[in-house]
């Protein structure tokens, strides 16, 4: 009966001041569970609790009656064993009603929670992260950079388009009760809804090599204003990427870097003199290809559509496809940031220094 000290340890989890982990100072109590600190986290957490009371509940009705049964029923023993129960149909019905109820109740919760988990809501800030060995890199929307450290404003949907350039990783956030693979050569998402401002632990969840266990790092989540100071004035003028010493260029800005460095402008702006389809409103929208099936034009597809043309080949153009791959051309970072600016011709199509600062805040603030 290990269960019902940790429950009450479990119970009194939620009084008295969160404890960090790296926070010193005597342990009150046996943590079993990290701190929470987004709202899937404490739905999550009150989930497994009713699981874990009703199967605690069922499994000592199920104790009690067979022990108690045990000694009265035991042989030699006076108890009068005449009156016995016949099947009868209300008794069934009601106890199977019951159960079928509860069970796919839990069901039901569950994977309302599931599909919650799975699909982030379409007004989330997003940012970019690269795994690997073994370091996570981030890039968020507005250009900024970072390694190890995940800055998130409170209050605000994140989420995370992760991706890894080696081996097999897996992002996990303990005390937002999240975690995803991290895929080599193709994107997989998260998202949370931080509530607490503080640090947390992020780390690798998924052995990924010798050093696998220093692949950690924190979330800080900050108080909307601070994460705005913490950005800093981004600079949507600088068109070069990661110019030595300048200020970071928003995501898509890089991104149209790419564009035009890699030549896609050759084929792809409205002007272009060669046959290609366009791309701005493309994101988001169903693509259909020359083999009669359609597909959402994504982060994934528009990967894949660079990476690897004659995968998908859209309707109305020749197989094979006449736009030459970029596999080996591009790092991961790069290839987010020219999906972002593929992303952010959703709205029509932009030209370098007509990009204003205010469509980034817009976009963050989405
Ligand atoms: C030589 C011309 C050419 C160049 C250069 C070129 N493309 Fe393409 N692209 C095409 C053609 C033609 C198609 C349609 C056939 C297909 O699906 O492969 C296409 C399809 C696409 C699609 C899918 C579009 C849709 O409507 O579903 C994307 C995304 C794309 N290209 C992005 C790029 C990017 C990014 C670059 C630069 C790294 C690039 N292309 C360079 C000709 C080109
Ligand atoms: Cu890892």
């Amino acid at each position: 009966m290990i269960v019902l000290p940790a429950l009450v340890s479990l119970l009194a989890q939620t009084e008295g001041p969160p404890l960090r982990p790296d926070e010193a100072g005597p342990t009150k109590w046996i943590r079993l569970l990290p701190d929470s600190a987004a709202r899937q986290a404490t739905q999550i957490d009150t989930m497994s609790l009713v699981f874990l009371v009703v199967s605690i509940g069922v499994l000592l009705l199920l104790l009690v009656l067979g022990g108690w049964f045990c000694i009265r029923y035991r042989a030699g023993s006076p108890a009068s064993r005449r009156d016995q129960l016949q099947k009868t149909w209300p008794l069934e019905v009601t106890w199977t009603a019951i159960s079928t109820v509860v069970f796919l109740g839990g069901f039901f919760w569950a994977g309302a929670l599931y599909f919650d988990l799975y699909q982030p809501p379409p007004d989330a800030l997003r940012i970019h992260v690269v795994g690997k060995q073994w370091m996570w890199k981030v890039q968020h929307p507005s250009g900024q950079r970072e390694i190890d450290e995940l800055h998130v404003p409170a209050g605000r949907k994140i989420e995370l388009v992760l991706t890894s350039q080696d081996v097999i990783h897996s992002l996990w956030v303990p005390a937002f009760r999240v975690k995803r693979d991290v895929l080599p050569d193709r994107y997989t998402t998260l998202w949370f809804d931080a509530t607490t401002t503080g640090r947390f632990r992020l780390m690798c969840a998924e052995f990924c090599g010798t050093d696998h266990s220093t692949m950690t790092g924190w979330v800080h989540v900050m108080a909307p204003a601070d994460y705005e100071r913490w950005l800093g004035p981004s600079s949507p003028e600088a068109p070069l990427p990661d110019r030595p010493g300048g200020p970071a260029a928003p995501l898509a800005v890089a991104g149209r870097g790419h564009f035009f460095r890699l030549g896609c402008n050759a084929c792809h702006t409205p002007t272009a003199r060669m046959r290609a389809p366009r791309l701005d409103g493309i994101w988001g929208r169903p693509v259909a290809l020359r083999n009669n099936h359609d597909v959402v034009a994504d982060d994934d597809y528009i990967r894949e559509s660079i990476l690897d043309p004659n995968a998908k080949i859209v309707a109305g153009y020749p197989a094979p496809s006449l736009m030459p791959t970029y596999r080996g051309q591009l790092s991961e970072d790069e290839l987010s940031q020219l999906v972002e600016f593929i992303r952010s011709l959703r709205g029509g199509w932009w030209e370098a220094p007509s990009y204003p600062a205010a469509a980034v805040r817009e976009e963050e603030d989405r």
